[in-house]
């Protein structure tokens, strides 16, 4: 049949299951833009920024294990867009870009708003396809989709030249490519089962891979319970992922986020045996490549990732399975726990114990502002099983991870990578996605002004996240890092910031605002947020700088202004 590319392309995304796209309209892509508000079948999100646009994408490809969609325009639209690519391409996020081009007589011209995309984005993209064929437009959007999500997933950019959308053609429609899981060899598995049954001390670190598995089968939690239990295996989940496991499991082995505390860590070194499920192995995750040490792991170290390339590019396990992590979990099931699993008791209770002394709701009150301790616990309290909490990236981050004791019901979503404006687009696509649950987003007041504009698209599409800003009137993470690197010197100037007044901020876009500026006003503040559902709140806390994060304070308060 001949039809419109636009239209082709329309049917090509309906083909993938798409039914949410974010952009940012532009003249390059209008073609497409009409074609699917037409169809009306696709429901296009208009964002203000197209990085808000890229982490609502972002964040629809971790709820689903889908790639997510982004549709922006060239150039301009593009660069803005590009955190968002990088922080897919890290986090191993699916997703796919479709970016608008000049018209296909004027390349290389350097047109209005060109730029050569396969040059600019082959650092962040698994791979960049230019479609300037009529004939390759579906093959495309079915090519992307299929790079986007299998083996390591992430980022893949369409780029689509402005003249291409009203050329007729009469290609077929590609339907979308079987998802190919691999699984584990037997063999592999007779050695890893071997291996976990002879460590004493085994550590079992869960991570990105392992949730995408739990998205597609939500039994995978429940599997990688019993193994814990039956084996008995402490489980650790990594960097931004504290909901893989309760965190009030006995079995839970401490959480390896950025920097473990001490106490943490020296225990976690003890381990003989790292197995690390469904976890890619990142500078954060390995404390800055020291725990497994790269490029040769102090421990044997079992590496399971549904990608071959990746296994053995940073370390040398002793045994890679690149497959689906869940996948492992159910055959070491069904092999059955050594008989004498229990004698690592004292091992996983030992670790369990520091956890939970790390988790305790303790803290000092600040003199300088709120202590963000209070207000995160406070939030903990009213956390549905079926909430959904954002982090943007900044120190306020660390109290998040410190005391909300997450549960695998719960969704946490951030920028693995650490990636600043994050956290808003994803509180806003999580609201859009999974309408009347709660949505919190914790972020610093860098990350609010960096990408809260997309409160506004919260605001014209009905979703109602909770906003929890900690102003502490600077740039919290820097500052720490300058005041630990170089503590005699004055720490501020290059980190303060001038805030304005975040409730009144928050009402102007329609939201209700909030505002706390001592601790006893958290209580009521937090339970007021709450209590409103039918529009986005902003929790304006004025927090202490002394507190620098939730494991360290400043000592040299006179280097403060
Ligand atoms: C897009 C981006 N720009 C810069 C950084 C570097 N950076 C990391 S944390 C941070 C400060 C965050 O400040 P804020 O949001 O106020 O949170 P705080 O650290 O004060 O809690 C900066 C600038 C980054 N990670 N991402």
């Amino acid at each position: 049949m001949t039809q419109t590319v636009a239209r082709l392309l329309a049917e090509s995304l309906e083909a993938h299951d798409v039914d949410q796209i974010y952009c940012v309209p532009g003249e390059s892509y209008v073609g497409l833009t009409s074609s699917l508000l037409e169809r009306n079948s696709i429901r296009v999100i208009v964002c203000r920024h197209e990085a808000g646009a890229g982490y609502m994408a972002v964040a629809d490809g971790r709820l689903r294990d889908r790639a997510g969609v982004a549709v922006v325009s060239r150039g301009p639209g593009l660069s803005n867009a590009m955190v968002a690519l990088h922080s897919a391409y890290h986090d191993a996020t699916p997703m796919v870009m479709l970016v608008g081009q000049v018209e296909r007589k004027d390349f290389g011209r350097l047109a209005l708003q060109e730029q050569n995309y396969s040059r600019l984005l082959s650092d962040v993209t698994k791979l960049v396809i230019e479609v300037n064929e009529p004939e390759q437009a579906s093959e495309a959007i079915a090519r992307a989709f299929h790079i986007a999500e299998s083996g390591t997933p992430g980022p893949v950019a369409v780029i689509l030249p402005e003249d291409i959308f009203d050329e007729e053609t009469d290609a077929e429609l590609n339907p979308a490519r079987p998802r190919a899981i691999a699984g584990p060899r037997t063999d592999d598995l007779d050695r890893l089962a071997g291996m976990l049954a002879k460590a004493e001390r085994p550590l079992i670190l869960v991570g990105g891979a392992m949730m995408a598995d739990a998205v597609r089968d939500p039994a995978a939690f429940a599997d990688l319970n019993r193994l814990a239990q039956e084996w008995m295996l402490p489980v650790s989940p990594t960097h931004r992922r504290p909901q893989m496991f309760d965190a009030t499991h006995p079995n839970f082995g401490g959480y390896m986020g950025i920097r473990v505390p001490p106490a943490l860590i020296g225990e976690m070194k003890k381990a003989d045996l790292m197995v690390a499920l469904g976890e890619r192995l990142t500078d954060t995750v390995s404390q800055s490549y020291t725990f497994p040490s790269a490029p040769q792991p102090q421990l044997p170290l079992v590496h399971v990732w549904p990608d071959p390339n990746e296994i053995g590019r940073v370390w040398r396990p002793d045994l890679g399975l690149p497959c689906s992590p869940h996948e492992v979990v159910k055959a070491l099931l069904k092999r059955g726990a050594p008989a004498d699993a229990k004698r690592r008791q004292g091992w996983v209770a030992g670790l369990n114990a520091i956890h939970r002394k790390l988790l305790a709701k303790e803290w000092e009150p600040t003199s300088d502002g709120v202590n963000f301790a209070a207000i995160v616990c406070e939030v903990d309290k009213h956390l549905a099983p079926d909430a959904t909490v954002t982090t943007d990236a900044g120190n306020f981050g660390s109290f998040v991870h410190r005391y909300i004791g997450f549960r695998q019901g719960q969704v946490f979503l951030s920028s693995v990578v650490g990636a600043m404006g994050s956290g808003m687009p994803m509180a806003v696509a999580a609201a859009l996605r999974r309408p009347n649950t709660q949505v919190v987003a914790f972020l610093g007041d860098g990350g609010a002004l960096m990408m809260g504009n997309e409160i506004a698209t919260a605001r014209q599409y009905g979703a109602n996240p909770v906003m929890i800003i900690s102003d502490n009137a600077m740039y919290g993470t820097i500052g720490m890092h300058s005041y630990v690197r170089y503590p005699d010197r004055p720490i501020m100037d290059g980190t303060r910031l001038t805030n304005p007044d975040f409730a009144d901020w928050g009402r102007s876009f329609g939201a209700e605002g909030i505002t706390i500026k001592s601790e006893s006003e958290v209580a009521d503040g937090i339970a007021a947020a709450f209590a409103v559902k039918t529009r986005p709140v902003v929790v304006h806390c004025l927090t202490s700088a002394i507190q620098m994060s939730a494991w360290r304070r400043y000592t040299r308060a006179d280097t403060l202004p």
